[in-house]
């Protein structure tokens, strides 16, 4: 069964109604540019074929009830409520079961946005083939099927930078995951063949074409099955790094470093601290050399620039794993062109360009060298760059 059938099923089971219409949006990969986005930095996601749905139906009260595939339970309050749940604490779990919190965050999001629109009531059951917990930010895929589905039926008229920007403080606010903004817009903003490029500072976006398809490249995914969050402890400590870091540096944020400031910075600050700096502006000097690479000479120019960022990931900013660093060598080692982490880190996926030819020699040796080092076998698939949300029914 798809998702998106999956959902209906959910939804009519749930309500004995068919919905007004099904939504659905993507999760991504970031093809570079890593913890970026939070220091008003670069980064260039695509979003991937992987979506998650919402089917929604209108209610004639004034609650929401939300139901997923992955709960045992719906989540029910009143649509007034929600002021009472949100915003959750600092460092603390939402009131209400996680996975409803992302759901319920939007509406709360949206009618904070657009206080004075009529908001009917609402039934939501999500499904989706994102992978959880893989740094595929199935979270985001979530949040954009509920919000474009929301601003249809609510009559909001939002456009994707907005309805990203509600993403994003559902997360931040409800969900309390102190995240950037990256993976809302990578999802709110998918094209097929090509990356969006981003300006966290100012929200501007470019369209980037890959050029994979042409070259004869495709992008594996290595989900790594080590499963992360970011509502936890590493993601956090890297971002007051970040922070102390630009305040060390009497600047506003590390966007406002560039390579040429890291000897005063290595005067100014712990050595651990320099290292997280070092990472941030290193990685936004890679985004603007990806981006160049590709637009002038074609994706197999980026390979290096892949593997740098990796490194500075896995020495200067201390995210990475075990198992993302045997992904990364073993599918270097086999005629990779580039790979990488991808994503929050401490888990998750990686990501490695190869050509057509070598898929499935990558793919075996990944398998294998996960297998000989004892780990979880590795789920391993290729992704295109993909369209953004729509509306499937
Ligand atoms: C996670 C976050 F949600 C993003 O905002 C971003 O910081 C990313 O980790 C790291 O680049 O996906």
């Amino acid at each position: 069964m798809t998702a998106s059938t999956a959902a209906r099923e959910l939804l009519t089971g749930m309500t004995g109604r068919e919905p007004e219409g099904i939504w659905s949006a993507p999760g991504r990969v970031n093809l570079i540019g890593e913890h970026t986005d939070y220091n008003e930095g670069f980064v260039l996601p695509f979003a991937i074929p992987h979506r998650t749905y919402a089917a929604v139906a209108l209610r004639d009260d004034d609650r929401i009830r939300v139901a997923s595939t992955f709960a045992d339970e719906p989540v029910e309050v009143p649509l007034n409520e929600l002021d009472e749940l949100f915003p959750t604490a600092p460092d603390a779990s939402p009131a209400v079961p996680e996975w409803s919190a992302y759901v319920l965050g939007i509406a709360w999001a949206l009618r904070a946005r657009q206080p004075d629109a009529p908001t009917p009531g609402v039934d939501i059951a999500i499904a989706s083939d994102v992978p959880v917990g893989a740094g595929l930010s199935s979270s985001a895929a979530i949040e954009g099927a509920v919000a474009s589905a929301l601003n249809e039926l609510w009559g909001l008229g939002l456009d994707p930078v907005a309805l990203a920007q509600v993403g994003r403080r559902a997360e931040n606010e409800a969900v309390g995951a102190p995240t950037g903004i990256m993976d809302q817009m990578a999802s709110m903003l998918g094209r097929p063949d090509a990356a969006t490029f981003l300006d966290c500072r100012t929200l501007e976006t470019r369209s980037i074409p890959t050029g994979f398809t042409a070259a004869g490249l495709e992008v594996l995914v290595i989900d790594t099955q080590v499963s992360h969050a970011h509502s936890t402890g590493g993601y956090r400590e890297r971002r007051e790094s970040c922070e102390r870091g630009a305040a060390l540096l009497g600047i506003r944020s590390l966007r406002d470093a560039s390579i040429s400031d890291l000897p005063r910075a290595a005067e100014a600050m712990d050595e651990v601290t320099f290292r997280r700096v070092r990472h941030i502006v290193t990685e936004n000097q890679r985004v603007l050399d990806t981006v160049a690479a590709l637009t002038e000479q074609g994706p197999r120019a980026i390979g290096e620039l892949l593997v740098a960022s990796h490194a500075s990931m896995r020495d200067d900013f201390e995210i990475s794993a075990p198992e993302l660093d045997v992904a990364v060598d073993t599918a270097l080692a086999h005629g990779a062109i580039g790979a990488r982490m991808t994503g929050g880190g401490f888990g998750g996926a990686a990501i490695a360009l190869v050509a057509h030819d070598v898929v499935d020699r990558v793919t075996d040796a990944v398998t294998q060298a996960f297998a000989d080092a004892g780990f979880t076998a590795p789920h391993i698939f290729a992704v295109s760059p993909s369209a953004g949300p729509h509306r499937d029914a």
